[in-house]
């Protein structure tokens, strides 16, 4: 059997047009704004020849691949890989990489864990934490944001509410940037992410460690489910694992893409400020306009089509959330434009189906709470030197972003 990227060989159908960029190339992954225009602009699929697979970015076909995943699985691994054919770079996800019924009782604990009323008692938590932070960027007036803030604010109460004792910072973001990293082609990002894990992993695996972690927190309450038979203790360190994959840098991604947001547009800013109930439709805008995580991979479980396109058993197939997030049929003339009053129902920030982010709760929880105490306390956020890209197989978030904040 022929392979490419550990997934089969295909022939598309007749009448799949080819789209001739390559997705995962550094440059198209740093400003991947022309190559979303073009992959819609073909059609609802297309072909993508150098990795042999199919690719959605129009909204309707993307959404429909993410919510049909009878037909689109994700077992099969959700980066370019088949786990079919070849053996996975690490242990499968049990959320992740898994569909119905396996998914359905991991899902469940997870939500459970990551429920709203989990959120609402750590809002206060994560309101003082955010105050002390903008407090302390006020004092220096300008600072580099993603470390700064994007990556501080996270780490100051995410990996407490799981329930960890110490805190490895710089494993802990890069962890989440290596696996996502990991879902694309066999290219420079994805080999050094994959090295890069073999010295991270084993703190992570120990920091999952059930006598590791403090009793009440979502780590704890992820074990209990394993002491009530619900799933084994094994499976239970493998979600907290999944906690720390899923749960830090795309929170980084998410809060950093927000600064960038209300940087690159003041007049939103203003808007929020005047109006601070625009702060949860705001991040739902951040999440369409600049999506943390830009493509998810499926691949076609059996014989099946798109949009009307026969799409052969074992077809992988990009789906690609930032294409669809800025599709114009979806959203207007002004997809391009960032607006806080929007209202974007429909985004797929946070995918959409039954894999749709479980975390997304405490996600926005974390984002109102910075941008709350932001709004209070800064009258303007401007760039203090260019914002740059960090070119990546799955996350779209920044490298670096020197902002000035102005205090209200
Ligand atoms: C996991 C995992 C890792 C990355 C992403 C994700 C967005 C899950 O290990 O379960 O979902």
């Amino acid at each position: 059997m022929e392979l490419i990227e550990g997934h089969r060989v295909i022939v598309p159908a007749k009448g799949i047009p080819t789209l001739d960029i390559d997705p995962f190339d550094e440059a198209v992954l740093a400003d991947p704004f022309e190559y979303f225009d073009a992959l819609r602009g073909l059609g609802p699929v297309v072909y993508v020849p150098r990795y042999s697979m199919l690719a959605v970015g129009q909204y309707g076909s993307t959404h429909g691949v993410f919510t049909d995943h009878a037909h689109f699985v994700s077992s099969r691994g959700v980066g370019l890989n088949d786990f079919k054919i070849g053996t996975p770079w690490r242990p499968p996800s049990i959320i992740l990489e898994v569909d119905p019924p396996d998914h359905t009782k991991t899902r469940r604990v997870m939500a459970r864990a990551l429920s709203p009323k989990v959120v609402k008692d750590l809002a206060q938590t994560f309101a003082t934490a955010a105050e002390a932070l903008v407090d302390e960027v006020l004092a220096k007036g300008r600072v580099e944001s993603v470390t700064e803030i994007a990556e501080r604010f996270p780490l100051s109460v995410f990996p407490q509410a799981v329930g960890l004792r110490e805190v490895h910072d710089r494993y802990l973001v890069d962890y989440g940037n290596c696996v996502f990293n990991a879902m694309g082609p066999d290219n420079r990002l994805r080999r050094e992410a994959i090295d890069y894990t073999r010295e991270i992993a084993p703190w992570i695996m120990a920091a999952c460690a059930r006598d590791r972690l403090t009793p009440d927190g979502i780590g704890a309450a992820i074990y209990a489910d394993a002491d009530a038979g619900e799933i084994t203790e094994g499976e239970a360190a493998m979600l907290v694992r999944s906690l720390l994959s899923a749960g830090v840098d795309t929170t980084v991604s998410g809060i950093g893409n927000a600064l960038f947001c209300f940087a690159e547009n003041p007049v939103e800013w203003d808007k929020l400020r005047a109006d601070p109930s625009l702060i949860k439709p705001a991040f739902e805008e951040v999440l369409r306009y600049s999506f943390p995580v830009h493509t998810f991979g499926r691949t076609a479980g059996v014989d099946t089509e798109i949009s009307g396109h026969p799409v052969e058993e074992g077809t992988k197939i990009l789906a690609v959330i930032g294409a669809a997030n800025r599709d114009p049929e979806k959203w207007g003339a002004d997809a391009d434009q960032f607006r806080v009053d929007r209202r974007p129902v429909g985004q797929i920030g946070f995918g959409a189906g039954i894999h749709g982010c479980v975390g997304q709760n405490i996600a926005r929880g974390e984002t109102a709470a910075i941008l709350t105490a932001l709004a209070a306390k800064v009258k303007r956020i401007e760039f203090d030197g260019a914002p740059v890209w960090r070119p990546s197989n799955a996350i779209h978030a920044l490298d670096c972003l020197p902002l000035r904040f102005v205090p209200a």
